[in-house]
C-alpha cells in the first residue's frame, strides 16, 4: 500500500492519488516507481552523441584502475560538460522560441493583423523602446511597437556584437562577460553553436564547453526570456498585485471547466477573452452550465493569474490529477511541460485535450491550430468545444481544497510599493537589507519532480528562509507550491512565529507578504532586473555578486531550469539545486562549477537535496556577502519545527 503522504504534501493531490490508485489510473507519481533511474545517465557521463556509443563512462571500481574513455577518447568531464551544455541549449531554445512568438505577435498587433490583440501597456512600450534606442517622439504607439517587435526579432538572428537587453546589467558584470568572452551575441546563434560544439569531435575542452553554456544561458535570461516578459507586458499589461485562488478545488461542478496548460499567454489570453463573451456564456447556459470557469496549470497559469487573477488548478504534477477529477471539460495545451500521458488518460473521462501549436501535437488529442491572425475566432471555437462537451460528464470528484494568495509582484511594483508613486525607488528595500531587517533576498524557482516528494522541499525551504528573515521571490511551479501555504498573503505578517521582527515590520509597513509571487519561468528575467536595480540603487556593492542574494530550485526537473540556473550564476547569483545534479559523474566538472566559478563569476553553482541543509547553504552565502559589505550582525539560525508548521496550518 503506497503512503500518499510520502508522495506529496498537497492534500488535494493526495485525494486524487487515492482515486487514481483505487480506479487504476496511471500518473507520473506511479510511473516514477516503475522507472528505475539510470545512474550513469543521471550523473551526466553517458555520451550518445554518435552511433559508436552510447559510451557509459562509469567511474573506476577499484583504486588504481584507469578512468574510462569514450570510443573517441572523450573523458568523463568532457562528456558531462557536453551533456550539461545540451541541457542549457534545450532550455534556452524553449524560452527563446516563446519570446520569438511574442515578438512576432507584437509585430502583427502593431500592424493591426492580430485579431483580439492590442497594446495594453504604453509605459512599458516606451521604456523598452528607449532601452533599445528607438525614437519615441512624434510616433504612434503602433509605429513604436512595430520597431520594438522588429528589433527584438532581430536579436534572434543577430550574428555579432552584444545583445541589447544584456546592456541593462550592471557595468562590472558586463566587463566580466567581455573578459571571459561570454557576452551573448544572437540568441539562435548561441543555441546552434552549443549544439555544434557538443557534437562528435568538436569542442573537447571542458572549460571552453562551459564557456558556451554560459554565453547561451545569458542569451536566455537577458535575451529570449526577457523579450518574452517585456513584450507580453506590452501586449497584455504589466502585472500588479491581485488576490487569487489555487488548487484543484478551483474547478467548479456547475460550470464548464476549461484548463489552459502550457506556457504562452498568447493563447490563454484569447481563451479568456472568448470565455467572457456574452454569446459563449449564453451557449454554456443553454447546455445546462452555470457559466464558464477558466483555470490554469503550469506557467501559462502564472501568466494569466498575474494579469487577471485567474485561478490556478495546480502545478506541473497536478495536470493528470485535474483530469482525474472528471470535471475538466477541455484541457487546452500549447508548448512545454505537457505530459504525453494526459492524452491517453483523457480517454478514460469525457475530457477533451486540444493541442494548438504546430510545434506540439500528440496522440489522443484533437488539434485545433492556433494562429495569432485569427486568435479570437479560434479561441471561441475551442471554448465552444468545451461547452458542447459539458453534458458528457460522468462522475465528478473535485477535492474541496483551495488556498488564497496574492500574485503579481514584478520589479515595477516592488519599486512603486516601496517608494510610492512620486518617489518610486528601491531605497527602502536596500535600506531594509543594510539595516538587517531583511537578511537577504532569495529567488526560489523551478519545477516539481516526482523523484522527490511533491512540493515538500519548496514549502520547507521557503518557510525556513522566511523564519530566518529572508524576503523570498518566487516563480514557476515552485510559486504554485508555496501559494498553497498562506505565506503569500500579507496577513501572515500578523501570525506569531512565522518571521523575525525586522522582516515582519517591513511586511506590515508595506503591506506585502514575505514571499512574493513574480510570475512564470520566463519572468525570472524580472528577478535579474530587480537584482540589477538593487545594485544601481547603491549601498550593496557594485555588482549582482556583491548582493546578499541567492537563488535555488529545490525540485527542478526541466532543461529550462538548468538554463535559468546557469544564467543566474553567470549573472553573479549563487544558485543551489535540489533533487538531482546532472554532472555528479565528473568530479572535475562539478568542482569547476561549484568552486572554480567563484573566481570567474563571483558566485557559484551548488547542489543540496536536503531542504534544511539547502537553507543553511543559502544563509551562509548571504551572511558571507553581508560580511564583505560590512553589514553583518551575528545571529542564530532558526529551525522551524513541526509544531510551528502545524500552527500555521501548512499541509
Ligand atoms: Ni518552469 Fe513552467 Fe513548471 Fe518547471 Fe515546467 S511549468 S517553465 S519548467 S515544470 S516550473
Amino acid at each position: 500500500m503506497v503512503d500518499f503522504k510520502e508522495k506529496t504534501v498537497c492534500e488535494a493531490s493526495i485525494e486524487m492519488l487515492k482515486k487514481a490508485s483505487e480506479e487504476n489510473y496511471d500518473t507520473a507519481f506511479s510511473r516514477v516507481d516503475a522507472m528505475k533511474e539510470c545512474t550513469i545517465g543521471a550523473s551526466g557521463i553517458c555520451c550518445k552523441n554518435c552511433s559508436m556509443g552510447p559510451c557509459r563512462l562509469t567511474p573506476p571500481k577499484k583504486e588504481g584502475e584507469p578512468e574510462k574513455r569514450g570510443i573517441c577518447g572523450a573523458t568523463p568531464e568532457v562528456v558531462a560538460a557536453r551533456n550539461f551544455l545540451r541541457m542549457v541549449a534545450g532550455g534556452v531554445s524553449a524560452h527563446s522560441d516563446h519570446g520569438r512568438a511574442v515578438a512576432q505577435t507584437l509585430i502583427l498587433a502593431a500592424k493591426g493583423e492580430a485579431e483580439g490583440y492590442q497594446i495594453k501597456d504604453r509605459i512599458k512600450l516606451l521604456e523598452v523602446a528607449l532601452d533599445l534606442g528607438i525614437s519615441v517622439d512624434d510616433r504612434t504607439d503602433e509605429e513604436i511597437a512595430l520597431e520594438v517587435g522588429e528589433k527584438c526579432l532581430a536579436m534572434f538572428g543577430q550574428q555579432e556584437g552584444e545583445l541589447a537587453f544584456a546592456q541593462r546589467a550592471p557595468e562590472p558584470r558586463k566587463e566580466i562577460w567581455r573578459k571571459l568572452g561570454v557576452f551573448p551575441r544572437g540568441i539562435d546563434r548561441e543555441v546552434v553553436e552549443a549544439m555544434h560544439r557538443s557534437s562528435i569531435g568538436v569542442d573537447q575542452d571542458m572549460e571552453n564547453i562551459i564557456r558556451q553554456a554560459s554565453r547561451c544561458a545569458l542569451a536566455d535570461g537577458w535575451g529570449g526570456s526577457m523579450i518574452g516578459t517585456e513584450l507580453q507586458d506590452i501586449l497584455f499589461g504589466t502585472p500588479t498585485p491581485l488576490r487569487a485562488k489555487i488548487n484543484l478545488g478551483v474547478l467548479e461542478e456547475d460550470k464548464v471547466n476549461i484548463i489552459v496548460h502550457g506556457h504562452e499567454p498568447l493563447l490563454s489570453e484569447m481563451i479568456l477573452l472568448a470565455s467572457q463573451s456574452e454569446d459563449m456564456i449564453q451557449k454554456a447556459k443553454e447546455k445546462g452550465a452555470n457559466g464558464i470557469n477558466i483555470a490554469g496549470i503550469c506557467c501559462t497559469a502564472n501568466e494569466i493569474l498575474s494579469r487577471h487573477g485567474i485561478p490556478i488548478a495546480g502545478n506541473v504534477l497536478q495536470q493528470e490529477l485535474a483530469i482525474i477529477t472528471g470535471a475538466v471539460d477541455l484541457m487546452i495545451v500549447d508548448v512545454q511541460c505537457v505530459y504525453q500521458a494526459i492524452g491517453e488518460l483523457s480517454q478514460c473521462f469525457h475530457t477533451k485535450v486540444v493541442t494548438t501549436s504546430p510545434k506540439a501535437k500528440m496522440p489522443f488529442a484533437e488539434h485545433v491550430e492556433f494562429h495569432e491572425e485569427h486568435g479570437l475566432s479560434t479561441a471561441k471555437k475551442i471554448v465552444e468545444m468545451a461547452i458542447d462537451n459539458f453534458p458528457n460528464r460522468g462522475k465528478v470528484d473535485i477535492p474541496k481544497k483551495t488556498s488564497e494568495f496574492i500574485a503579481g509582484y514584478d520589479h515595477e511594483y516592488i519599486n512603486y510599493m516601496l517608494g510610492g508613486r512620486f518617489r518610486a525607488s528601491y531605497r527602502p528595500l536596500n535600506d531594509g537589507v543594510i539595516d538587517g531587517r531583511i537578511r537577504g533576498v532569495v529567488g526560489v524557482v523551478g519545477c516539481s519532480n516526482p523523484r522527490v516528494p511533491h512540493e515538500a522541499a519548496h514549502v520547507r525551504v521557503v518557510e525556513e528562509l522566511v523564519a530566518n528573515g529572508c524576503l523570498v521571490v518566487m516563480t514557476g511551479c515552485a510559486a504554485q507550491a508555496v501559494a498553497k501555504t498562506g505565506l503569500m498573503t500579507p496577513e501572515v505578517a500578523y501570525v506569531e512565529g512565522v518571521m523575525p521582527k525586522g522582516l515582519r515590520e517591513i511586511c506590515e509597513a508595506v503591506g506585502i507578504p514575505p514571499v512574493l509571487h513574480a510570475g512564470s519561468c520566463v519572468d525570472n528575467s524580472r528577478i535579474l532586473i530587480s537584482l540589477t536595480n538593487m545594485v544601481k540603487e547603491g549601498g550593496l556593492g557594485d555588482d549582482i555578486s556583491d548582493l546578499p542574494a541567492a537563488g535555488c530550485a529545490p525540485e527542478w526537473m526541466s532543461e529550462k531550469a538548468v538554463a535559468i540556473g546557469h544564467y543566474f550564476v553567470t549573472s553573479g547569483a549563487y544558485t543551489v539545486f535540489g533533487a538531482r545534479w546532472p554532472t555528479t559523474g565528473s568530479q572535475t566538472l562539478t568542482d569547476y562549477l561549484f568552486k572554480g566559478f567563484e573566481e570567474l563569476y563571483g558566485n557559484t553553482w551548488d547542489f543540496e537535496p536536503d531542504p534544511e541543509k539547502m537553507v543553511g547553504k543559502l544563509l551562509n552565502r548571504i551572511d558571507t556577502k553581508r560580511e564583505a559589505l560590512g553589514i553583518h550582525a551575528k545571529r542564530e539560525r532558526v529551525l522551524y519545527d513541526m509544531a510551528m508548521r502545524r500552527e500555521l496550518g501548512i499541509e
